[in-house]
């Protein structure tokens, strides 16, 4: 019999955002997680891995007290000795502050990313950073490119609430798989198809999940949405789908638009893309004659180095049609635009010096192998600092990064969970606490409501809060702020009183307060988010970034791809795997065994092509490195393209390599982001 069961919010790295009902067995155990039913997008409903949470608080493996590492770099558990909390502090301080004694305070590299989205937990890093002058984080390894290109156009991050998708006719879920990484989208779909016999169109790569339940799926070759988009708009134009007059209220260049695409016919784009005309012009077709088309954008189409131009082209058909008026219509990327915060506190903004260098996070392979581009004149990285994310294993162009971590002379110290494969790369690994073992508040990308999290059981063995952490290294470290005096729930109370938000302890009893906007001001009736009001079908990519030339002045192919060549005529796409959650969740054996091995998707004729049969081992290789893994033959994709699921530990494939030492640290235009999906390759039988 459960204790009791209360409510929480999932932390997890996912625009779902779960609110969640855990069941208590006792003050140190929990039982079973459900999706919250008081949260009408959640709807009661939350994906397998999730649901399985107590595998993972109470997994075997989880870390339980700090450690030191005694032996050689990279072995794990047995490479380390249990330490007592103060001594790894001392240890940890004196590891900071020699470097920054040594080298200048720009040596120390605090590093992070959203292990846990708690803005408390996960952002009070920045604090420590910006009081102690340390180098700061460009975090770009996830929402750099989308951001950029939807900013273009839509001028803030936000749109449409997640529930109107159940009020639209027609569905496009472009450039993501909600199948697997976040499944509410299809609870509202699924409403959508029963209530209102709704339409669901797919833009991917290959069959996912969810491309599997379209009515129409285009199985474009990665990194031409924008041509695909273009093309559409096109069609929009000539067959009398555009709304003109909507567009003479709304946007900035309509005419020029107009001119612009009369080239960009559906063949052109067939040419590019690999789909065909006809398909094109069918999509075209649906969605100008929908009124209440949602369009679903997600993240995967927009990891490529034109993935900006993408975002922004796929972002401008809601702009053309006129959607964005009706009940269901419109665009939605992610909403997190939308909550007015006071982060001054958590973040430490008060103490931020703009003149202290800046490194980009996707780069820290090239970062911590000397690349002047990023170090600028500045020192080498001596001390990192790591919490909430596992870059051994996330990070593109990882045989750089694993040739960093191996240098003697770097200060490694780790805060997780789990003994990673960058924890294991560590002088010192610091025990962590899941959300179920402290406080925190959550907003969300993919719905309205912002959440207060409690701590529901006791902390797993010695396991300490990141803010806590946090605090006990300000005071050895002679870091001074308010925000390290104070308990995690006094910071959410303090943000909470600086934002004008009601008291957290009442937000949290009723399960989530909702802050969506009104229809007009969703729906951008009222402008769009640049100061004249305007959508922008010609973005001003100047006041974006600083490759702002290469961008396309108007919704085009951005043929900034890498392009296969002779040896590398393969294009791979690296998408999020159902069971796993980046690189969590790769410790639980249920998410193992449902996954099975890594596994590249190949296409039926490039098998027969290449002697490949089910189950072979393959070679996938660039100039940057070598991955085996084991083909399946897939007809759910065009030939030339591959698809590796992600991501596996290192450790999974044969001779440790896994898939990241293949992606490239390129940074996307025109203000970086990782480019994970834009990789050429070369394949052949092992
Ligand atoms: N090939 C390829 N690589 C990719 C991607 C891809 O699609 N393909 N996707 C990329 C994307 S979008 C992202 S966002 C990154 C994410 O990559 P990561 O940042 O590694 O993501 P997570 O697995 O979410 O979280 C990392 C770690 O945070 C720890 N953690 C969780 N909560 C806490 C906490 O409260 N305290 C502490 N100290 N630790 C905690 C977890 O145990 C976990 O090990 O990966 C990127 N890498
Ligand atoms: N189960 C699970 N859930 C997750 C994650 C996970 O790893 N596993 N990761 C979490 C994180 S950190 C994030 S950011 C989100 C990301 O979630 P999504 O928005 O779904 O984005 P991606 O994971 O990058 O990729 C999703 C899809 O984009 C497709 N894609 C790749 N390249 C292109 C392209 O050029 N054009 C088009 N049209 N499509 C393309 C891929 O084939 C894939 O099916 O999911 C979160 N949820
Ligand atoms: S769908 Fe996403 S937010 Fe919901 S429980 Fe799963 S990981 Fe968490
Ligand atoms: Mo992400």
């Amino acid at each position: 019999m459960p204790l009791d069961t209360v409510l929480s919010a999932c932390p997890h790295d996912c625009p779902s955002t779960c609110a969640l009902e855990v069941e208590r067995l006792s003050p140190e155990r929990i039982g079973k997680v459900r999706g919250g039913r008081h949260n009408p997008y959640t709807a009661g409903v939350i994906c397998a891995k999730v649901a399985r949470y107590a595998d993972r608080v109470h997994h075997p493996d989880r870390l339980m007290q700090p450690l030191l590492r005694v032996g050689e770099k990279g072995v794990g558990r047995a490479a380390f000795r249990a330490i007592g909390w103060d001594h790894a502090l001392d240890l940890l301080a004196e590891g900071l502050l020699r470097a920054a004694q040594r080298h200048g305070a720009e040596a120390v590299f605090p590093y992070f990313y959203a292990g846990t989205m708690g803005l408390v937990q996960r952002d009070g890093i920045e604090r420590l950073r910006h009081a102690m002058g340390y180098s700061r984080q460009i975090s770009t390894i996830c929402v750099s490119l989308a951001d950029a290109g939807w900013k273009a156009g839509a001028g803030i991050k936000r749109g449409l609430d997640g529930r109107e998708i159940a009020d639209a006719d027609l569905i496009v879920m472009w450039g993501g798989n909600p199948v697997s990484t976040q499944v509410n989208v299809m609870t509202h779909i699924a409403r959508a198809r029963k209530e209102r016999g709704a339409k669901l169109a797919v833009v991917d790569p290959y069959r996912t999940g969810t491309a599997e339940q379209a009515d129409m799926h285009l199985m474009l070759r990665p990194g031409t949405d924008g041509a695909l988009a273009a093309a559409v708009m096109h069609v929009l134009f000539r067959d009398g789908f555009a709304d003109r007059a909507y567009m003479a209220k709304y946007t900035d260049a309509p005419e020029e638009l107009e001119r612009h695409l009369a080239a960009r016919t559906p063949e052109w784009a067939a040419a590019i893309t690999g789909l065909d005309a006809e398909e094109i012009g069918r999509f075209a077709h649906l969605y100008g004659s929908t009124r209440r088309s949602f369009l679903r954008l997600g993240y995967g189409f927009t990891r490529s180095r034109n993935g900006a131009a993408n975002m922004h082209a796929a972002s401008c058909l809601p702009a053309v049609t006129g959607a964005w008026q009706y009940p269901g219509g419109g665009a939605l990327y992610s909403n997190t635009g939308m909550y007015r915060l006071d982060r001054s506190l958590i973040e430490g903004l008060d103490r931020l010096n703009p003149s202290v260098r800046r490194l980009d996070q996707s780069r820290l392979g090239p970062i911590l192998t000397g690349d002047r581009r990023d170090l600028g004149d500045g020192p080498p990285v001596t001390a990192l600092f790591i919490q909430n994310t596992n870059p051994v294993m996330v990070c593109p162009e990882h045989l750089k990064v694993r040739e960093g971590f191996s240098r003697a002379d770097l200060f490694v110290a780790v805060h997780e969970q789990f003994m990673t494969e960058t924890a294991a790369m560590a002088d010192l690994v610091l025990p962590a606490t899941t959300f179920l073992e402290h406080d925190d508040f959550y907003i969300a990308g993919g719905h309205t409501f912002l959440q207060v999290a409690r701590k529901a059981i006791e902390p797993v063995g010695e396991a300490r809060s990141n803010h806590d952490l946090l605090c006990a290294l300000a005071h050895r470290l002679g870091a001074e702020h308010p925000g390290f005096e104070m308990s995690a729930w006094e910071m959410i109370e303090a943000t909470f009183r600086a934002s004008g938000l009601p008291a957290p302890a009442i937000v949290h009893e009723q399960g989530g307060l909702d802050c969506a906007a009104d229809f007009e001001t969703r729906h951008f009736l009222n402008g769009f988010g640049h100061a004249d009001g305007k959508f922008r079908f010609k973005p001003d990519w100047k006041s974006i970034g600083s490759g702002h030339e290469r961008m396309p002045v108007l919704p085009d192919h951005m043929p900034a791809i890498e392009e296969p060549d002779a040896e590398h005529p393969f294009r791979l796409v690296t998408a999020p795997a159902r069971s796993f959650l980046n690189s969590t969740f790769t410790e639980t054996a249920a998410s193992r065994s449902r996954e099975g091995r890594p596994t590249a998707l190949v296409h039926p004729r490039d098998c027969a092509r290449l002697g490949i049969v089910a189950g072979d081992m393959v070679r996938l290789s660039n100039k940057r490195g070598t991955v085996l893994v084991h083909a399946k033959p897939f007809e759910g994709l065009q030939p030339g393209v591959l698809v590796v699921e992600s991501i596996w530990p290192n450790a999974t494939f044969v001779g440790g390599i896994g898939i990241n030492a293949l992606t490239s640290a390129d940074r996307g235009f025109p203000a970086g982001g990782a480019v994970f999906h834009d990789t050429a390759v070369a394949l052949a039988k092992a």
